[in-house]
């Protein structure tokens, strides 16, 4: 069963349709994944997956995702775009959880490959499954990893989110790249603004990233308590960071609004974009806490890492605590919760 060009063309025009840009296919066996390989291994010897157990339990299937799905030769990869404010709530997280509207458009992706080739398996990969959709996007030809490992779509930037589907067809066209070097940082010549920015100072080389410093992994993946010369650094951020992003170039084309039609973008949730208040995310109690990541993928948040994450930012302003800060901090230092009566009392030493 063959995926030729042609069909890769229709395929594109009905994922269009569908909200998803930029369709490319790669073969699992372009020598392009295994620089990505020894990249995932060395990452892990390090220990740089903190306390991501997923990473290294399914390591091995991330280097060989065939034995996900039965004779899978073949990677899928579009891309999502999303909008957003800056600061506080990574822009992915304040609009609906992509997870699941990725996954309701790969569906009628897989509907389309299957009018085309009938027999075809196919497997929807969003985000959780072990495949190194980074590389794959790149390889596909959807664009190149900067230097802060994010995917750089041409005319889109890096604020798209992947999505792909693992199928034993086999792709026959021609390597969207057949240069390596052209899938990896080498298009950022000799910018080093995101590797700069970075307020943790997370990244080892380009493209390199130590997880256990990255905002993003201590504010959503890390549960214990946050050391402090991390906290010092996180500034207002509770959920995800876009630093390394918001000053990338390829993120100021003011062309891009007019690049994606409306249907395209990550959807809008139901109640509006997330608040960014530390305030109130600081005292969020269960229901609603339930209420604010409901139909988002801030869903993959903790309640005490939220609040935890919130008592950092407000440790972190600047001034005299306000009535509304003393009000959140009080709550929290009367908490059973150790980690939350320590950012806490963090926060009053550092605003006196
Ligand atoms: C674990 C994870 C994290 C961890 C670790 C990130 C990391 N850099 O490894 C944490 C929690 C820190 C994280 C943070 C973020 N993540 Co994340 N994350 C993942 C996940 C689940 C696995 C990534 C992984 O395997 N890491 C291990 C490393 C070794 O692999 P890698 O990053 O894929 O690949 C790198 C190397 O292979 C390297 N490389 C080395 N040599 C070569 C050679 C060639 C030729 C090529 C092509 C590549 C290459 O390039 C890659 C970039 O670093 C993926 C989803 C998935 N299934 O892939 C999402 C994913 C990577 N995350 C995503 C997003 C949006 C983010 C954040 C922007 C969220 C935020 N705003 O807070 C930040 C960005 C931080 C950053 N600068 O990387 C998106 C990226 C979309 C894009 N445009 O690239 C993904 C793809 C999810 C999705 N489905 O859209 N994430
Ligand atoms: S997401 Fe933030 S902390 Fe992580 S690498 Fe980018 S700038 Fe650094
Ligand atoms: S900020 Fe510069 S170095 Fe970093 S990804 Fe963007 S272009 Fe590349």
């Amino acid at each position: 069963m063959k995926l030729d060009a042609a069909g890769l063309e229709h395929l594109a025009a009905r994922a269009e349709e569908l909200g998803l840009l930029r369709l490319g296919a790669v073969r699992l066996s372009h020598p392009g994944f295994d620089p990505s390989r020894a990249a995932l291994d060395r990452f892990l010897e390090r220990g740089w997956d903190g306390e991501m157990g997923f990473l290294r339990r399914t390591a091995d299937v991330r280097k060989d995702p065939s034995s996900m799905l039965e004779g899978a030769q073949t990677v899928l990869v579009a891309a999502v775009p999303y909008r957003g404010e800056p600061g506080g709530v990574a822009r992915y997280a304040r609009s609906a959880d992509y997870h699941t509207v990725m996954h309701g458009r790969l569906e009628g992706l897989v509907a389309a490959l299957h009018e085309l080739l009938p027999d075809a398996k196919a497997l929807i990969c969003v985000d959780t499954k072990p495949l190194l959709e980074r590389t794959a996007a790149a390889l596909a030809g959807l664009g190149f990893v900067g230097k802060h490992g994010c995917v750089i779509a041409p005319g889109l930037g890096s604020y798209v989110l992947l999505g792909s589907i693992l199928t034993d067809a086999q792709w026959c066209g021609d390597d969207a790249v057949d240069e390596l070097r052209k899938a990896r940082w080498d298009a950022c010549g000799a910018c080093t603004r995101c590797l700069d920015a970075c307020p943790t100072q997370a990244f080892e080389a380009p493209g390199v990233l130590d997880a256990r410093r990255c905002i993003s992994y201590l504010t959503i993946e890390h549960r214990g308590p946050i050391a402090d010369d991390l906290a010092d650094r996180m500034g207002g951020w509770m959920a995800g960071c876009d630093v390394c992003q918001e000053v990338c170039p390829y993120n100021a084309s003011s062309s891009r609004e007019a690049r994606v039609p409306e249907g395209v973008w990550l959807p809008d949730v139901s109640g509006g974009p997330r608040s960014a208040d530390p305030v109130v995310l600081a005292q969020l109690g269960s229901s609603r806490h339930r209420a604010f990541v409901r139909d988002t993928a801030l869903r993959r948040i903790p309640r005490r890492s939220l609040r935890r994450n919130a008592l950092i930012a407000i440790g972190n302003r600047e001034g005299p605590i306000s009535e509304d800060e003393e009000a959140a901090l009080s709550r929290a230092d009367a908490d059973d919760d150790p980690q939350i009566r320590a950012a806490a009392t963090r926060a009053r030493s550092r605003r006196g």
